[in-house]
């Protein structure tokens, strides 16, 4: 190998990133993907969108964790690993934990390397007695499940939620796969927001402040920062609406005019009024969830719910 050729270091995230979005901007209708909405600031504004009077579905969920974590904690069976798909923050696991213990390991699962770390050594201090075994990976894709669980009953945590950022196949889908990692006889707690009144639904992601319509934004403030992108932020608004047919919010982008922005060496047109599509956030009843989660595997054994959000047990055949 030459001297240059050691010298070139292919960013292949930054690459992938550079090459989804110009294939969903190229696209007709224009969309581009949800998970780009997470770097340092947008994770940051997601946080903030949790604390909003208007965003009900992190307050639910926790509410309903901690009225019924010792419920919850019975359908796991003894001597336990319990697999968090998509850690982030440990706050809700925590609050399971508190009550499950039968749950001798715990293995949080999470792309973001430093956070899980982080994450997983304030929890392994809090308790000393829990094997806690972190894994740095893309939680939707086949990954190794650390051999210290071998001999221990597997269950899953899927909280907030995120299971209605995936298009319905695309949940069938990640479904499957969780039912393929953890085995036969094992359990899944799922989080999975309700089907309401549009108006409640439409607060929740078009809120008073404008944290979501900053959120949303903030996708373009990340092509320009870095992809070199010249979207003219002032020229796009947040639009987010209930579609009651196909039971999902959807968030796009607005051109607020005729405009040409480049990227990555492209010039990209919007006509006035035209939009990019950022995001879904499909809503279930527990019947629909239900459906759903037998048509990958998963047989539906108890929920809770306070009738806007549901936590839903499922249990894979013997
Ligand atoms: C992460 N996910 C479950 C959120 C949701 O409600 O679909 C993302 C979000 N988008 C706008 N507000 C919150």
């Amino acid at each position: 190998m030459t001297a240059l050729a050691r010298k070139i270091v292919v960013d292949t995230a930054t690459t992938e990133f550079a090459t989804d979005v110009v294939a969903g901007l190229s696209a007709t209708p224009k969309r581009l993907p949800p998970k780009y909405f997470y770097d340092e600031r947008g994770s940051q504004l997601f946080e903030a969108i949790t604390a909003l009077k208007e965003y009900y579905p992190t307050r639910c969920e926790l509410a309903i964790l901690r009225e019924h974590n010792a419920d919850i904690a019975r359908v796991f069976g003894p001597k336990t690993a319990l697999v968090e798909f998509g850690t982030g923050s440990t706050r809700k696991v925590r609050i399971l934990l508190e009550a499950a213990k039968t749950v001798e390991a715990y293995v949080p699962v999470d792309i973001s390397a430093e956070m899980l770390s982080r994450e997983a050594a304030q929890l392994q201090h809090d308790h000393p007695r829990l094997r806690v075994l972190p894994v740095a990976a893309d939680f939707t894709l086949p990954f190794r499940l650390p051999s210290a669980i071998v001999g221990l009953a597997r269950a899953g945590f899927f909280p907030g939620s995120t299971i209605g950022n995936f298009e319905p196949h695309d949940a069938a889908a990640f479904l499957r796969h969780a039912a393929r990692m953890l085995g036969a006889r094992a359990t899944l707690i799922v989080g999975v927001d309700l089907v309401k009144d549009a108006g409640v639904l439409n607060a929740a992601y078009d809120d008073a402040q404008g944290v979501t319509a900053q959120f949303n934004l903030n996708l373009l403030a990340r092509l320009n920062r870095e992809l070199s992108a010249d979207f003219d932020l002032d020229a796009f608004s947040h639009r987010a609406f209930y579609n009651s047919e196909r039971r999902r919010i959807e968030m796009h982008l607005v051109s607020g005019r005729p405009q040409k922005v480049h990227i990555a060496g492209r010039a990209i047109e919007f006509a006035a009024g035209e939009t990019i599509h950022t995001e879904n956030s499909y809503k279930y009843t527990i019947e629909s969830f239900g459906l759903l989660a037998r048509s990958a595997g998963w047989t539906p054994v108890d929920s809770w719910t306070d009738g806007y959000f549901l936590v839903q047990a499922l249990a894979t055949r013997a």
